[in-house]
């Protein structure tokens, strides 16, 4: 079994302390952080997902592998970092919609963007509208990053994303989830929308440019 392997595997059995060790030594083969998160981290956590949607497990299963995920998510942190002076392009706001408690995906957006040089300020799960607007205010963010899970907190995010945009401020918003497409992020006035971690931070680093 190839080491990216054997995180994958250690997400989907729950095992914290064998992906936290395992991404250790990837890291110090000589692999990239985004190659360990998606080949190893993600991977591990999208099987786990299959069988969750077959009902072959369940929550508390899940969330025992979320938690093997972010001790895995810890270790690569500091050498995604490692490259950017932290913070110094502005700061982004993230957050998942209001009625959505997922946050593995909106860790993994944060910490692409934090690698990407800008400081995030991370205001959760289950964050309703005005809470979105109190924050927007205070900290003044360059783009502010939407997080849903599930087809029913998609209208949150629509709700949102109006009342942001309703405010006046040039604050750009980008979304994403699962649920979540271009064609949707178009309808609900967007500024962008990315499928994954990584495209996000360049995505922000595009709209942010132009
Ligand atoms: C983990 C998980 C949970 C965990 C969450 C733990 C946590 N701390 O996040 C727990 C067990 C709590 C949970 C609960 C529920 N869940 Co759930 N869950 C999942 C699961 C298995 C994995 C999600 C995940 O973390 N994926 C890994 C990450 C890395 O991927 P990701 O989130 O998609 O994020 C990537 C992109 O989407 C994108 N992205 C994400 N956010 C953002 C934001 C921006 C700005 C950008 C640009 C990009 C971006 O980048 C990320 C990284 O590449 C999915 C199945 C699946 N395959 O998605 C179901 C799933 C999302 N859950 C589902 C359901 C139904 C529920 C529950 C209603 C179950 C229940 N009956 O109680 C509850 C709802 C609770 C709530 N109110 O939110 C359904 C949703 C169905 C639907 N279409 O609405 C899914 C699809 C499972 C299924 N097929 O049935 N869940």
């Amino acid at each position: 079994m190839s080491l990216l392997e054997e995180i994958a595997t250690a997400v989907f059995e729950g095992d914290a302390d064998k992906v936290k060790e395992a991404s250790e030594r990837a890291l110090s083969d000589g692999a990239a952080p985004e190659t360990v998160i998606n080949e190893g981290l993600i991977t591990g956590m999208n099987k786990i997902g299959y069988l969750f949607k077959n009902g072959e497990v369940y929550v508390p299963e899940v969330l025992i592998a979320a938690r093997a995920m972010h001790a895995g998510m810890d270790v690569l942190k500091s050498s995604l970092q490692a490259g950017e002076e932290i913070g110094n392009k502005g700061i982004v706001l993230v957050g998942t919609v209001k009625g959505d408690l997922h946050d593995i995906g909106k860790n993994l957006v944060a910490m692409m963007i934090e690698g990407a040089g800008y400081k995030v300020v991370d205001l959760g799960i289950d964050v309703a509208p005005d809470k979105f607007i109190k924050a927007v205010e205070e900290y003044q963010p360059l783009a502010v990053g939407l997080s849903a899970l599930l087809t029913t907190t998609m209208t949150a995010m629509q709700e949102t994303v109006s009342r942001i945009k309703g405010n006046g401020g040039r604050v750009r918003v980008i979304v994403g989830g699962a649920p979540i497409t271009q064609k949707f992020a178009d309808a609900i006035g967007a500024d962008a929308y990315a499928p994954d971690a990584a495209s996000a931070a360049d995505i922000i680093n595009q709209i942010l440019a132009g």
